[in-house]
């Protein structure tokens, strides 16, 4: 699984703000190089996962928003989904407390399984546009099956 393959860009917007902002990505990534977590239109980079490292159960991820000009993205409203690529996966989707700065920190994340995640980060900007942008967090510690119920799960299998 390639990084600079696997990290394509991804808009969600009208068609033609979508081809703008697909080719100031292409742009960003001639100007930054292959850093992996940063293409498209917003620049979103995991500044901290707490625990760390990062392991299944509650966690905290804080994500550093900026535009293709390094400006920090106020203002907006962030929502978080936690995800990985296999069939049945359930998605962990939360909203972020902004933190100022363009630094905002997810609210109820939790990590349901061990392994290699997905970070999709949904950013509506104060003018309703609506962008996306995805960032691989991988080894994830803990068990690679599901974790779908609360700290007790441990109880199982008695
Ligand atoms: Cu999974």
């Amino acid at each position: 699984m390639n990084r600079s393959i696997h990290d394509v860009v991804e808009v969600r917007a009208c068609p033609t703000i979508a081809v703008v902002f697909a080719l100031l990505g292409v742009l960003a990534l001639i100007a930054c190089g292959p850093r992996g977590q940063e293409s498209g239109a917003l620049d979103v980079t995991i500044i901290s996962v707490a625990p760390d490292p990062a392991t299944v159960g509650d966690a905290v991820l804080t994500l550093e928003i900026r535009d293709v000009d390094g400006n920090p993205i106020e203002g907006a409203t962030i929502e978080v989904e936690g995800t990985m690529t296999h069939a049945g996966m359930q998605p962990v989707i939360v909203a972020t407390e902004a933190l100022g700065a363009g630094k905002y920190a997810t609210r109820d994340f939790r990590f349901t399984m061990g392994g290699d995640w997905v970070i999709i980060v949904r950013a509506t900007l104060a003018d309703g546009t609506t962008v996306q942008q995805r960032v691989d967090l991988k080894g994830v510690q803990g068990e690679m099956k599901m974790d779908m119920k609360s700290k007790d799960s441990s109880q199982e299998g008695k």
